[in-house]
């Protein structure tokens, strides 16, 4: 028993260095696997750090997931990590993930995020108490559709960024109908039609994004987010609801990685952990693709070249 462990031993030492040469730094041949989701600086910002560990000698692949259940994927090792954890849409599943345990923050980026409620500009000349909230709710005729009666219209994101809008207008007691958007392009287009002739709209947004580069314009102003507000009725001005806050206003934006992924990728978890985008860049990659119109593997080669003092300080 003692010699066979021995030659067991012996034949996984011979064959680790073989392993470690080609994919350099000791980093497991396996792939590591990047989910995508269904918003543009995402999807980017997953190409570019694909890239940047291609280019670190790893083997890389892409899986299309739901921007929620990731969490449970990176926990059992299934996705390897994930590159924008946002506070205001992910917090609570991130938390819950860490929770469980499987999952590591692997720090924040530099960017401030925000993501909430929000109109161009245009739309407070016609209700010039923007942004409180009160003022808006006040304003809801000037939003009302054919669909939505006499009650306003918000155009929330897609249904897995799971924004609580229904539970929100509920919870404030508002004059509006939530529908979601089917996809992250779908908003544009609601904000594009409104523009010709200025008409009042309200739609979920966020920043960093390309979008305040186009579309000048405010979140609304909701009760300041408090922690607990999704968890404690007690949080928040109505005692007896949940989300009756906004979300995060200075919200982070993490990194997050399966915990297993530190000894099987070393050097690419030290790249992971090294890696912090900026507003700015963030919003760049986003407008790559939804104003220059590039495939995001393209948007992620033009950044990098762009980049390349940023990213190359990354490499260990
Ligand atoms: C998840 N998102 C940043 C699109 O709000």
């Amino acid at each position: 028993m003692k010699k066979f462990t021995t030659a067991l031993t012996a034949g996984v030492l011979a064959i680790a260095p073989i392993a470690a040469m080609a994919a350099g730094h000791g980093d497991s041949d396996d792939p590591i696997v990047i989910p995508i989701h269904n918003w543009s600086s995402q999807i980017v910002m997953s190409n570019v750090v694909g890239q940047i560990l291609e280019e670190a000698g790893n083997n890389v692949e892409y899986v299309t997931t739901d921007s929620q259940a990731v969490y449970e994927s990176v926990r059992l090792g299934d996705v390897t990590l994930e590159l924008e954890v946002w506070e205001g849409a992910f917090g609570a599943s991130f938390r819950a993930a860490l929770e469980k345990g499987g999952i590591v923050d692997v720090g924040d980026h530099n960017a401030v995020t925000r993501e909430d409620w929000w109109y161009p500009m245009w739309t407070k000349d016609a209700c010039p108490g923007l942004p409180s909230w009160e003022a808006l709710n006040d304003c809801a005729a000037l939003f009302a559709t054919p669909e939505t009666g006499d009650k306003g219209r918000y155009l929330d994101g897609p249904v897995d960024w799971l924004k609580h809008g229904q539970e929100r207008v509920a919870a404030l007691d508002m004059n509006f109908v939530v529908v979601n958007a089917g996809s992250a392009a779908a908003l544009w287009a609601e904000i594009g039609a409104a523009e010709a002739d200025k008409r009042p709209v309200v739609v979920f947004n966020w920043t960093p994004n390309f979008a305040e580069a186009v579309w000048p314009g405010e979140f609304v102003e909701f009760p300041a987010w408090e922690d607990g507000c999704d968890k404690d009725p007690a949080v928040g001005p109505n005692p007896d609801a949940l989300y009756d806050c906004g979300n995060p206003a200075t919200g982070y934006l993490k990194k997050a990685a399966w915990d297993g992924m530190e000894e099987k990728w070393p050097n690419a978890y030290g790249i992971l952990e090294n890696i912090s985008f900026t507003n700015p860049q963030i919003a760049e990659m986003a407008k790559l693709v939804d104003i220059d119109e590039l495939e995001p593997e393209d948007a992620a080669a033009e950044w990098l070249e762009a980049n390349e003092d940023v990213w190359k300080t990354w490499l260990n």
